[in-house]
């Protein structure tokens, strides 16, 4: 090939093989195939120099020249730029096809779940909702449920005294009261919500939840009361679950009752869990004691009702087996998510 055609060749083709190049080491490979001292095609040109007469050698020295300053200067900006942008191995790793970090969705704690099952059985028996505060007067919390100061039910409940007459509320029984002071019967309601008391150990926290229950018309019956619950311990557990109802003592339902379900990690074979009885006790019940409908000014010749009160986290618990309530509210997202 003429010197002339390698030269126009060499001229249209180094520079756009210079701007492609994406590493140091590219720009390496570039730089020796145009300026390389032995191989280069730049040296190589200038050595056939040589062979030319005196003119051409004019000619064709000063333009192989002037490609060789240019090429020199291009290299040394390029490498300039590499090594001041972002990494090479930045430009080589980059995969714009890989999936981003997905963001950490939040979702429901187990405690809410469990709660918004409680209250969907409760309304499909056609039990509406109803609230009250947390922080409670002495009145609905003790008085008005048949408590009154000296009474020795109190130590039942350690209590967290705001004032000499305000707590945080103990139980949901206080709700009971506010619904009946603001309504008539037929009543038919459950009222969920936190409640304090000094408490802490593995099956004991100082807040926790509780659903209250209550029933008031003209001829409710403790057999309303066992058909109600042994329907909603056998839809929020399973239908073969076995209900016992045990005497027990409540200042504000008269006769009481504590509830247990037969044990559902032995099936009644006996365990750890149920300490070798077979049964769980899960809540606490009775019909409402006269002295509370005197409270709220309903005649107790005329009207009957039931109530009860259960424990959401000792639920959660039994459902999902778990030892140890205090899980519940550590925030461990290796706990959480698993539900
Ligand atoms: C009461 O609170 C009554 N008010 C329930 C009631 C309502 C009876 C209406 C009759 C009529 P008790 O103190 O047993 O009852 O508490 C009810 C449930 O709350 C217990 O069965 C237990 O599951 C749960 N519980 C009690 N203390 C704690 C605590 N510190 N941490 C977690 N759960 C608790």
């Amino acid at each position: 090939m003429s010197m002339e055609k390698q030269l126009v060749e060499l001229e249209s083709v180094w520079n756009d093989e210079l701007q492609v190049c994406q590493s140091i080491e590219d720009l390496e490979s570039v730089r020796l195939k145009y300026l390389g001292r032995k191989s280069g095609l730049i040296h190589q040109l200038l050595r056939a120099l040589g062979t030319l007469d005196l003119e051409e050698k004019k000619k064709f020295g000063a333009r192989i020249n002037h490609l060789k300053q240019a090429v020199q200067e291009a290299v040394e900006q390029k490498q300039s730029h590499l090594s001041s942008g972002p990494s090479e191995k930045t430009i080589d790793t980059f995969d714009p096809t890989l999936p981003g970090k997905a963001p950490n969705n939040g979702h429901v704690h187990p405690i809410t779940i469990v709660m918004n099952d409680i209250i969907e059985i409760f309304r499909g028996m056609g039990f509406d909702l109803a609230t009250g505060p947390e922080v409670e007067t002495d009145y609905y919390n003790f008085e008005a449920l048949n408590i009154p100061k000296d009474h020795p039910a109190r130590d039942m409940q350690d209590t967290f005294y705001l004032s000499d007459d305000l707590v945080l509320r103990t139980h949901t029984s206080p709700v009971q009261i506010r619904v009946m002071e603001s309504q008539q019967p037929p009543i038919r309601i459950i009222a969920p919500g936190k409640v304090y008391r000094r408490d802490a150990d593995v099956s004991h926290t100082p807040m926790f939840h509780q659903v209250e229950g209550l029933i008031v018309d003209t001829s409710i019956t403790m057999g309303n009361l066992m058909s109600v619950l042994d329907q909603f311990l056998k839809e929020i557990f399973s239908k073969n679950v076995q209900t016992r109802f045990r005497p027990s003592y409540f200042s504000f339902t008269e006769p009481s009752a504590e509830v247990d379900i037969s044990c559902v990690f032995c099936s009644q074979k006996g365990c750890r869990v149920c300490k070798g009885s077979g049964w769980l006790e899960i809540l606490g019940a009775g019909m409402v004691d006269p002295a509370v409908f005197s409270s709220v000014k309903y005649d107790s010749e005329k009207f009957t009702g039931f109530a009860f009160g259960l424990g959401v986290e000792r639920i959660a618990m039994l459902k999902y087996g778990i030892n140890d309530i205090r899980l519940f509210f550590e925030n461990d997202m290796r706990f959480l998510r698993q539900f």
